[in-house]
C-alpha cells in the first residue's frame, strides 16, 4: 500500500539527539540554568532558536535578541564540533538494511530534518546521496508539528501523503506526520509517542515495517 518513507534525521537515523542534548546542557550550565532530560524531551524536533527559548523559560533573566542569537550559535558550535567524528558506524541498527530493503523495491525514500546541519550529518554518515530527496530547515518556513517537512518531502519524490510513512523519534515530527495525512511510525518511548500509529522501541525490527510496504522478508 504505502510508497514511501520519510525519514527523520535525528534520532532515528543517528542518535545525533544525544549531541543535541549535550550541546544544549553544556550552554545551559554556563548560563547557570537548570536543563534536564525532560525538558530536553520538548526541544526534540524544534527548531534551534525556539529550542532556546525553551530553555530560557527557566531563567529570570529577560535577554534581547542579539544575546539569544549569541547562545544559539555557542550552542551551534558545540553540536557542530561533537558532529565532526561521526562515521558510517553511528548509523543506528536497522537504518543500513531498511534503505537497502526499500530501494531494491523501488521505495521512494527522503529525509525531512529540522536541523540545519542534516547534510553535514548525512554526508559524514556517508548516506547524503541515497536518498530521492532531503528537506531541511533551511527550505521552509513553518518547523514542526507544522506539517511542511513531511508534504514537501512528499511532494518532491511525487507522491500523495497518503501513501508516505513518517518515521520520528520526538511529539513534535508525530504530530507533523499525522497533520501531514501520513502514516507515523514513533521509535522510542510509547507514553511520549502514543500519537504515532505504530511505536517501535528501535529500529532493529525492520521486517515490521518492511510488511507495510508489502515487503516481505
Ligand atoms: P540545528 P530532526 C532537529 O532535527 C532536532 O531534533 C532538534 O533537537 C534540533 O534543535 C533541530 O533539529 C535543529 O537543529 O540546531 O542543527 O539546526 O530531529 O528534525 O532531524
Ligand atoms: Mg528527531
Amino acid at each position: 500500500k504505502y510508497r514511501g518513507a520519510i525519514f527523520d534525521l535525528d534520532g532515528v537515523i543517528t542518535d545525533t539527539a544525544r549531541y543535541h542534548y549535550e550541546a544544549w546542557k553544556r550552554l545551559s550550565d554556563e548560563l547557570g540554568i537548570y536543563f534536564d532530560e525532560k525538558i530536553n524531551e520538548r526541544l526534540k524536533g524544534i527548531g534551534r532558536l525556539q529550542s532556546l527559548e525553551i530553555i530560557l523559560e527557566k531563567s529570570k533573566k529577560q535577554f534581547s535578541m542579539e544575546e539569544k542569537r549569541y547562545f544559539a550559535d555557542k550552542k551551534n558550535q558545540y553540536y557542530r564540533e561533537m558532529i565532526k567524528s561521526i562515521t558510517p558506524k553511528d548509523l543506528l541498527p536497522g537504518i543500513p538494511e531498511l534503505i537497502r530493503e526499500l530501494k531494491e523495491r523501488g521505495i521512494k525514500i527522503a529525509v525531512a530534518s529540522a536541523s540545519r546541519n542534516a547534510f553535514t550529518v548525512l554526508k559524514n554518515l556517508g548516506i547524503s546521496d541515497k536518498f530521492d530527496y532531503i528537506v531541511d530547515a533551511s527550505r521552509i518556513k513553518k518547523g514542526k508539528p507544522h506539517p511542511e517537512l513531511f508534504l514537501t518531502a512528499a511532494e518532491n519524490i511525487g507522491l500523495k501523503p497518503d501513501v508516505c510513512v513518517g518515521i520520528e523519534d520526538s511529539a513534535a515530527g508525530i504530530e507533523a506526520i499525522k497533520r501531514a495525512g501520513m502514516f507515523a511510525i514513533g521509535v522510542g518511548d510509547f507514553e511520549i509517542l502514543k500519537k504515532a500509529d505504530m511505536v517501535l522501541k528501535d529500529l532493529r525490527d525492520t521486517e515490521k515495517i518492511l510488511r507495510l510496504f508489502s515487503i516481505n522478508v
